[in-house]
């Protein structure tokens, strides 16, 4: 893409109403736009990291055996009169009428929706085990939306439902999601840690919030920090089955606010291993049997003719507000610093400009198609702008990586620049390297 071509409304003030980073950041660097409270549209740069993000999650999902679907947004309030939620979901719910006067509501989850869709479908014990997902707007009326994406009205959100025969099935495609988190947020470049948390109006009695630690976190967290290095690129491997795996996790004290007993974590955690910071929660899972296929009469035959209600969880990542959680666990000094995997450009290509000399721009741009041509999420600064104006641009943007093309280039070495880091002067062949290195490292 060449830079003057980019819609990026760029503001030269921060924004009074942005209390946080990451909405200081996003607004002003033109990603997103306030459409009304809690509501926003996404622009070009704001949507191709959050699509990003989304391709990522997707493929986590299905590396686990999950499979992909789409609910709409509008359900129909009956279902969730069967479950007895429409009265409990409360004024977080936005409700609405369609021209018949038929009882609608913007969807804020779907668990009722997707028990209904596989009800109807499946039969049989024998289908079972099943994984399904969907990433798809959701809507909670929020009371105080805040922090831009963090915590708005509408939302993108991945959320998936399983279905099993009985608890202990049930736990295993809990603990699958469980480690497919931990991937997921892994290649965000982020260090989620589990933690035992309240389930709220979803319901059940097991749950875990995945919390990245950030100052700015509306989560309060109590955890022993030897959490944070348990290896789980040993799980898979035959010795480490993942609920061995999973076993470690449990053995650290790691909760949220509404599980905090402070007897507890002073007895089980050692002072010097005490970790109490704020977080901010990028997903969620839960497990809760029966709750919705009781109500809903979702049940499966058994090989002996009697009838049992699937065991279900649900499985939540907050995936615009990822856009949001990993400016705030990166941001320095005012800069952005995208992972390689879900930077709006993998790299930035600036030709310094002489009068009556364009040998610069001429380099850049053969530099720019060779790397079009090996499938690299390149910018192309074509602009005439002032050099300090071009690089506090770019430093807005937080592209990981630069080509500065001036007076230390040759024709076939350039200077080579990280964010916020070392330069080097490398050819072309050696930044494709690193480049897709890191594509696939952070
Ligand atoms: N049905 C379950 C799991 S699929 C569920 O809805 N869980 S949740 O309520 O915890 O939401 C899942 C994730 O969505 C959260 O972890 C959070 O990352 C994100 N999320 C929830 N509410 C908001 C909001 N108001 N704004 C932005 N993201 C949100």
């Amino acid at each position: 893409m060449y830079l003057s071509k980019l819609f990026i409304p760029i503001l030269k003030d921060t924004p009074s109403e942005a209390k946080v980073k990451s909405h200081q950041l996003m607004l002003r660097a033109g990603m997103i736009r306030q459409s009304s409270a809690g509501i926003y549209s996404w622009l070009p740069m704001g949507f191709k990291i959050m699509k990003k993000i989304e391709q990522i999650v997707r493929e986590e999902q299905n590396k686990i055996g999950a499979q992909e679907l789409l609910m709409p947004t509008i359900q129909s309030a009956e279902i969730w009169k069967e479950s007895g939620r429409y009265d409990d979901y409360g004024e977080e719910m936005l409700r609405i009428k369609d021209r018949q006067g038929k009882e609608m509501l913007y969807g804020p989850t779907n668990e009722e929706l997707i028990t209904e869709i596989f009800r109807s479908s499946i039969k049989s014990y024998k289908s079972l085990p099943k994984l399904l997902y969907h990433i798809q707007w959701k809507f909670r009326d929020e009371l105080r939306p805040r922090f831009g994406v963090m915590r708005c009205k509408e939302f993108f959100m991945k959320d998936a439902y399983s279905f099993d025969l009985n608890d202990d099935e049930a736990k295993k495609s809990y603990n699958k999601m469980f480690f497919a988190y931990l991937s997921t947020f892994k290649r965000l470049g982020l260090t989620a840690i589990p933690m035992a948390a309240d389930t709220g109006p979803i319901g059940g009695d097991v749950s875990h919030e995945f919390i990245i630690l950030a100052e700015t976190g509306e989560s309060k967290i109590y955890s022993d920090k030897r959490i944070l290095n348990i290896d789980i690129s040993k799980h898979g491997n035959e010795n480490n089955s993942i609920e061995d795996l999973r076993k470690k996790y449990d053995e650290f004290y790691a909760v949220t606010d509404d599980k905090f007993d402070k007897k507890i974590f002073e007895k089980k955690v050692k002072k010097e291993n005490q970790l109490i910071t704020k977080g901010i929660e990028v997903g969620h899972i839960f497990y809760f049997g029966d709750k919705y296929s009781k109500p809903l009469n979702c049940s499966v035959d058994l090989q002996d003719g009697k009838k049992v209600d699937v065991k279900m969880g649900s499985y939540g990542i907050g995936v615009s507000r990822l856009v949001g959680a990993i400016i705030e666990a990166k941001f320095n000094n005012n800069i952005m610093k995208w992972p390689s995997s879900v930077a709006p450009y993998e790299v930035a290509i600036i030709p310094t400009l002489q009068k009556n000399d364009n040998t610069n721009y001429l380099r850049a741009e053969k530099i720019y198609k060779s790397l079009v041509k090996s499938n690299v999420d390149v910018l192309l600064d074509d602009t005439d702008e002032h050099l300090s104006a071009k690089f506090k641009k770019f430093d807005l943007i937080g592209i990981p990586f630069q080509i500065i093309l001036g007076s230390k280039s040759t024709d076939d070495k350039h200077e080579f620049k990280e964010l916020n880091g070392k330069t080097e002067i490398l050819t072309l062949e050696e930044i494709k390297k690193i480049l897709l290195n890191k594509r696939n490292t952070n």
